[in-house]
């Protein structure tokens, strides 16, 4: 496919998107972050699933599976430090999510990501539906206390402290921040808004992502047949290898076709001025954190864990885990529905992790 053609396609979508006045829904995965520096899952070679030999992983998704977690922490900690929101900037498609926003012609924004970086470039909370949660807040995988994301972050990066920056909650037991893990239930918004949603989809911009995990995968193919679908994404995906008439299929890097359409709409120098204005914002909230960073002292965050609950987690640990594992997995049957897949059945991760005597 031509250059050429790809340039007619955008101006074509961004011609009815203006004369139409339709709305735009995204459909985000980790592609559109990767710019920013941060991997995604699958590419090969740079993803994160090809780049966990230090962790030592029974096999790759066991860092985000609960069970796992529970027995072993420390790999889903170090993760969740790299990518907890404030690291990393928002990229050019990002901000482009915010224009869209300030001239009223956003729609929604599902997104599969967990940076957070939609929110730091702006884009106001009843747009975001985070499809698999995010670090705003936190649990006791336990005793399911809540904690915010700051308090986890304190505790995250106190490895001076007795817990070694591995969150742990006052009943001794781990906290995980509210990211949705394999076999876990999606947050309920998602459900609420895509029902809302799903038939007011005029113009639907699904963007790096390999469409595999499940249910979000699906979202895209449930749009009416009369809207005008764009994927871009470095390979076809989803139902768009079947496609529809009407598709856009964009074999791209996901910030060159933001900068692309954004001029097809008229708003090249809008977005040059927001990409300038939400860098530097992002650049002073970094600095503040650093700052947060080198002045934490061993400890200074782990007050409310006692001595006592400590003595305690060190001698019952082995049984008590047992115990609560199986109470939260009976809490998370009655809510999960559906869970999280990545084309494996909850059988299929069971069978493995039996196999690890875990
Ligand atoms: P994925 O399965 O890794 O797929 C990413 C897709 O994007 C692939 O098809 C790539 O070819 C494509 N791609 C990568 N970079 C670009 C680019 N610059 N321009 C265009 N296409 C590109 O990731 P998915 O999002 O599909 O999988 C869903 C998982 C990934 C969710 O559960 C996320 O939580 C999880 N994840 C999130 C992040 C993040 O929050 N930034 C990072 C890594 C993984």
């Amino acid at each position: 496919m031509t250059e050429d053609l790809h340039d007619r396609q955008i101006r074509s979508l961004a011609e009815s998107i203006l004369l139409k006045n339709y709305k735009v829904t995204f459909f985000l995965g980790a592609g559109v972050s990767t710019a920013s520096g941060i991997p995604d899952f699958r590419s090969p070679g740079t993803g994160i699933y090809d780049n966990l030999a230090q962790f030592n992983l029974p096999y790759a998704e066991a860092i985000f599976t609960l069970d796992y977690f529970k027995q072993n922490p420390e790999p889903f900690c170090v993760l969740a430090e790299e990518l907890y929101p404030g690291n990393y900037r928002p990229t050019v498609f990002h901000c482009l999510l915010k224009l869209f926003e300030d001239k009223g012609i956003l729609q929604r924004v599902y997104t599969q990501n967990i940076d957070n970086l939609e929110r730091v470039a702006g884009v106001s909370d009843e747009f975001i539906v985070e499809a698999h949660g995010s670090f705003a807040e936190a649990h006791c995988v336990s005793c399911r206390k809540s904690y915010t994301s700051q308090e986890v972050w304190n505790k995250l990066i106190d490895k001076a402290g007795s817990h070694k920056g591995i969150p742990h909650c006052s009943c001794g037991n781990y906290i995980k921040p509210d990211i949705v893990f394999f076999g876990e239930a999606l947050p309920q918004r998602l459900f609420n808004q895509w029902d809302e949603d799903v038939e007011d989809v005029d113009v639907a911009i699904v963007a790096g992502t390999s469409l595999t995990v499940y249910p979000f995968a699906l979202l895209p193919s449930e749009v009416p047949r009369r809207t005008r679908r764009m994927l871009v994404n470095y390979e076809k995906v989803g139902d768009f290898v079947k496609g529809r008439r009407t598709d856009i299929f964009i074999s791209a890097d996901c910030d060159t076709i933001a900068n692309k359409l954004a001029a097809a709409l008229g708003w090249e120098q809008d977005l040059k001025d927001l990409v300038e204005k939400v860098l530097e914002t992002h650049k002073e909230y970094k600095q503040k954190r650093k700052k947060e960073q080198d002045e934490v002292k061993p400890d200074d965050v782990t007050k409310e864990t006692t001595k006592e609950a400590d003595k305690t987690e060190a001698k019952q640990k082995p049984k008590q885990d047992k115990a609560e594992t199986k109470q939260a997995d009976e809490t998370n049957s009655k809510l999960d529905k559906p869970e999280l897949t990545d084309g494996k059945s909850s059988e299929e991760i069971e069978d493995k992790l039996s196999k690890l005597n875990l």
